[in-house]
């Protein structure tokens, strides 16, 4: 199936109404049609569209927005970076998805940066050709990729097709519902699904998306409370931010705001009893980066009597049960694969094409599904994964760590944290480990505590038993 190129869609449909707005500038789709236009001749001039794609490393900015929206446009794919992700991993992830080259919003340039980098007020400078935009989304091609790690080996470049997008959007309006006074405060980053997600909806229903450049409380309360914004998507870490402030700031949301979309991981019933009192709309939700966004939501509706539950299947999403009750799923918003590995997808779906979420769930009296935890060791802080042996492998670089285990303890704030069990044969200096952390990696994943051991507990093949670990704590 050949789709429209759905900016210029929009153009058409909608050429008046507002597709962005960043609290300053209002860009209607037909000013978007323009704006993405002059910067893909930008992109081309500058070498950016040598090849298939195009790396973005960016905070939710309207220049990120537009570039992104140019590279679409141009038929060219998006690799998404993580910006807090160290200069180690943004090489290794630009190494495998080999863009042109990574745009970059000058507020996150980083000297370390080479020829491959390059700011966007670099390509502003460069004087618009007009360049024609492709005429068409085609339904496999892939429009995004997004980086996600697993247990082994490096991190996987998901690639997200139009498709996925189209069957992720359609089925997330037929669950919120969608009216014409909708607008979607995009406050998760862009990077990330959750964010990229809100892009791709604005664009499909013809939706002003409002844009914040990133996550700041105080902000986004304000936004709530005095702009017209109907919908925000947030992580349990924010949802804890915001209603902090509802206890301080009596002035309720704004009249039109009617739903809160919590995901990204899981919530406590403290957290979702608060929400109760002071009326705020949530609809918890499950998916992830693999399914292009949630695929089973909650409705507010059903909110108080299913407290922590994630919901039900959204429409054309099928879930089951493995036997050691791993969810299973299948969805036309499912990845068609990670970028250079051919078979990693097949590895993760059983024989008849049920894709293995690695979450372990149950089902209540109604069909109404709870997640319960993961069956690997995946720790998730704030919104971010964190894989143990992503840590361990770079902490075992040094020659005074012998052996060591991380593992993810409760917190407060963030969900939960890593910290780290190390054998050494001489004493080590937790701040040394800190900082040489904070060097190799993003500092989410850095544990937040060193602690050190004679030895790790091990079973008898040699696995080591992190919940014996836990104990120790
Ligand atoms: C939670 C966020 C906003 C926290 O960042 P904040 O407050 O902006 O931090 P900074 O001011 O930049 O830094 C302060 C210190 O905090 C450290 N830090 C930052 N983030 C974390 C973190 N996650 N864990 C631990 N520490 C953190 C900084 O490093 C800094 O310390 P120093 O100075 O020492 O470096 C931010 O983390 C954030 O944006 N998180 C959300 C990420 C996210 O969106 N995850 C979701 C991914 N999953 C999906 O997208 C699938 C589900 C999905 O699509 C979805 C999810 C939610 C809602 C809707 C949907 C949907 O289905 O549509
Ligand atoms: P990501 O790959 O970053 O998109 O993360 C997806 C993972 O986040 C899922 O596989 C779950 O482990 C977790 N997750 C997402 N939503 C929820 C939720 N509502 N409750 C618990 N865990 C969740
Ligand atoms: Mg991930
Ligand atoms: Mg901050």
């Amino acid at each position: 199936m050949q789709l429209d190129n759905w900016i210029l869609k929009q153009g058409e449909l909608a050429p008046n109404r507002i597709a962005v707005d960043d609290g300053q500038t209002q860009l209607t789709f037909l000013e978007l049609n323009q704006r993405t236009e002059a910067l893909a001749s930008q992109l081309d001039q500058a070498g950016a569209l040598n090849s298939e794609r195009v790396a973005i490393l960016t905070q939710n900015s309207l220049d990120g927005y537009l570039f992104a929206m140019a590279i679409l446009g141009s038929g060219r794919t998006i690799v998404w970076i993580n910006w807090r992700l160290s200069d180690d991993e943004i090489k290794r992830q630009l190494d495998d998805s080999k863009p042109s080259v990574c745009l970059v919003d000058d507020a996150l340039w980083r000297d370390s940066f080479d020829d491959g980098f390059i700011k966007f007020t670099e390509i502003r400078k460069i004087q618009a050709k007009g360049h024609p935009l492709v005429s068409e989304f085609n339904k496999n091609d892939v429009a995004s990729i997004m980086y996600t790690s697993g247990t082994t080996g490096q991190p996987k470049g998901v690639m997200q097709t139009f498709g996925n997008h189209l069957a992720s959007a359609m089925a997330s309006a037929l669950n919120l519902g969608l009216t014409s006074q909708d607008e979607w405060l995009c406050a998760v980053p862009i990077f990330h699904i959750s964010g990229f997600s809100i892009m791709m909806r604005g664009l499909i229903y013809g939706m002003t998306v409002r844009l914040v450049s990133h996550f700041e409380p105080t902000r986004v309360d304000q936004i709530l409370t005095t702009e017209p914004v109907s919908t925000i998507s947030v992580v349990p870490y924010m949802l804890k931010k915001l209603l902090a402030l509802r206890e301080k700031n009596r002035i309720q949301y704004n009249a039109n705001f009617r739903c809160m979309l919590l995901g990204g991981g899981p919530i406590d019933r403290q957290t979702l009893a608060l929400c109760q009192k002071y009326q705020i709309p949530v609809v918890q939700s499950y998916g992830m980066t693999e399914t292009c966004s949630q695929i089973v939501a909650l409705n507010y509706e059903d909110a108080e009597n299913r407290i922590g539950s994630v919901g039900k299947p959204l429409f054309l999403t099928q879930l089951k049960l493995a036997k050691n009750h791993e969810i299973l799923l299948k969805t036309p918003a499912l990845t068609k694969g990670y970028l250079n590995r051919p078979t990693a997808l097949a590895n993760k779906q059983t024989a008849d094409g049920w894709y293995c979420t690695g979450d372990i769930g149950h089902f209540d009296d109604e069909n109404f599904l709870y997640v319960d935890g993961r069956i690997d060791d995946m720790i998730i802080s704030g919104g971010e994964n964190v894989f143990p042996d992503e840590i361990e492998a770079v902490y075992l670089t040094r020659p005074d760590v012998d052996e060591i285990a991380v593992v993810g303890i409760d917190n407060p704030e963030w969900g939960q944290t890593p910290v780290a069990f190390v054998v050494s044969h001489r004493k080590v200096s937790p701040q040394a480990l800190i900082d040489f952390g904070r060097q190799k990696l993003a500092h989410y994943k850095v544990p937040r505590q060193f602690i050190q051991v004679d030895h790790l507990p091990m079973n008898a093949g040699g696995k080591i038993q992190r919940f014996k670990l836990k104990h120790l704590l």
